[in-house]
């Protein structure tokens, strides 16, 4: 294998967030998301029951992690800030949360490590979403106020922002698929929604300009799923057209260019489904747009036309349809498709359509179901599969990069077992195990140990 090493100063560092991994969900202050509450409410729903209240206790033990990837070299790391326990009841400071984020980031700093921040992951207050949550249009000022509140008190040590993580999955889960809180099915609340975040995205970044802080930077984590048509045929290029501008160019569009897509505007419309704007809201888009992109890379997204196309339509499958690529590769832990060629065409994306604006991979793994099984004699987990699985995606990443697109780094998903919503830890995706039947002990896996090198070497 050819020698690939990537650029100078390549940022190498793994993701996660709050909920996910801080525990103390309701103590210190925090008041509930819509995750605490959804899991008091329906406790089955959740995989072996497995709730946010204590996840990766990252609370209490962040400054070990903080130690363990500074052993691997880790020179970046994301996660974000629960909202509900920065601002409990929206309006007030949590001094609590304003010392253990400030204690967490410093410890970071202290070990060489930039802390990535992001607002917002999927954790929608509990007191908001009473009245509405995204639905409702005041969503979009207090996001914008609580990101200003996250400035003042953490601008001095944190230089890159994020406003969100994949706000499209929070539509689809939350208002399309039923599959998160507040599970509704409806089209046209869904893109409501999605506008709403967009919004609160924007006047988030108004806020960040104003708060001028020195070195700062911020950008938005989408979700890419590239879109694959079936065939060359007009109606399966048409449904992989709709598929683009509905997952991917509704956000990364307006965020990087200004503008929501001329050809979004026109599919919304002819399928009644334009969102409730109000003047001004477009000058907006224009005037703040991102520094940089993150993109959160897992699979690809194939499609072909609609068996039962309609207009105007109902629901997203009438517009184009998912398709079974007989030639997909299956990661058997997780089920789903691996293609790694796909981060070679992410990287030309970004390169030729958003004027090669900086972008990094904020997540990229692997999720493996029951790993335990693959402990060895002494006690580690032998994740060869997860080595491979992570280089594969750097070879096209690298051959992207090689080709001019400007991409500033890697993040996988995730540095230590992590609480996953409704999935809870059935899917493991660490480079430390988590052990939830011994306090949390943490243990590096074999892919840990791989990632120290890769970064030593930055390449391989
Ligand atoms: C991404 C989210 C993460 C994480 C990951 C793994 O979409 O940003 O929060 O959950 O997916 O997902 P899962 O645990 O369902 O395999």
């Amino acid at each position: 294998m050819a020698i690939m090493l990537f650029p100078k100063n390549f940022l190498w560092g793994a993701a996660a967030s709050a909920p996910q991994t801080e525990g103390h969900s309701s103590t210190n202050g925090k008041s509930p998301s819509i995750w605490d509450k959804w899991f008091e409410i329906a406790p089955d729903k959740f995989y072996q029951r497995q709730g946010p209240e204590n996840t990766s206790d990252v609370y209490d033990l962040y400054l070990e992690d903080v130690a363990n990837m500074a052993k691997l070299g880790l020179n970046s790391y994301r996660t974000s800030i629960a909202w509900t326990r920065l601002m409990p009841d929206g309006v007030h400071v949590n001094p609590e949360a304003v010392t253990f984020y400030r204690q967490y980031f410093q410890a970071l700093l202290d070990h060489h490590i930039e802390p990535i921040i992001n607002l917002f992951h999927f954790d929608m207050p509990w007191w908001l979403m009473a009245r509405g949550g995204w639905e409702s249009r005041e969503a979009v000022s207090k996001f914008a106020n609580y990101a200003q509140v996250a400035f003042e008190q953490f601008g001095d040590l944190v230089k890159r922002w994020v406003t969100f993580n994949e706000p499209l999955v929070q539509v689809k889960a939350g208002y399309l698929y039923g599959f998160h809180y507040p599970a509704v099915v409806n089209f046209r609340k869904a893109v409501q929604v999605g506008y709403h975040m967009l919004l609160a995205h924007t006047f988030a970044v108004q806020a960040f300009r104003q708060a001028n802080i020195a070195g700062g930077q911020i950008g938005i984590i989408l979700d890419v799923t590239p879109v694959y048509a079936k065939t060359e045929s007009a109606s399966d290029q048409r449904a992989q057209r709709a598929a683009d501008l509905l997952n991917i160019r509704s956000f990364l569009d307006p965020a990087v260019l200004g503008h929501v897509p001329d050809d979004l505007l026109e599919l919304l419309e002819v399928n009644q489904l334009t969102p409730i704007s109000l003047l001004g809201d477009g000058a907006a888009i224009a005037a703040y747009t991102v520094d940089f992109i993150g993109l959160n890379y897992y699979r690809p997204k194939r499609v072909q036309a609609p068996t039962k196309p309609a207009t105007p339509a109902k629901m997203p499958n009438e517009l184009y349809e998912d398709y079974e690529w007989p030639a997909r590769r299956i990661n058997p832990y997780r089920g789903w498709e691996i293609y790694p060629e796909a981060l070679y065409d992410v990287a030309i994306m970004m390169r030729d359509q958003y004027g090669n604006i900086p972008w990094f991979v904020s997540e990229n793994g692997m999720g493996v179901a029951n790993e335990a099984r693959f402990k060895d004699a002494s006690g580690h987990i032998n994740d060869q599969y997860r080595i491979d699985f992570m280089k594969e995606h750097l070879q096209y990443l690298h051959k992207g990069i090689a080709a001019g697109s400007n991409c500033f780094g890697y993040h996988t998903w995730t540095f230590v077992d992590c609480w996953s919503w409704l999935n809870g830890y059935h899917n493991r995706y660490g480079l430390y195990s988590v052990d939830l039947d011994h306090h949390y002990q943490r243990q590096v896996k074999q892919s840990g140990l791989w990632f120290k090198q890769l970064i030593t070497d930055n390449g391989f």
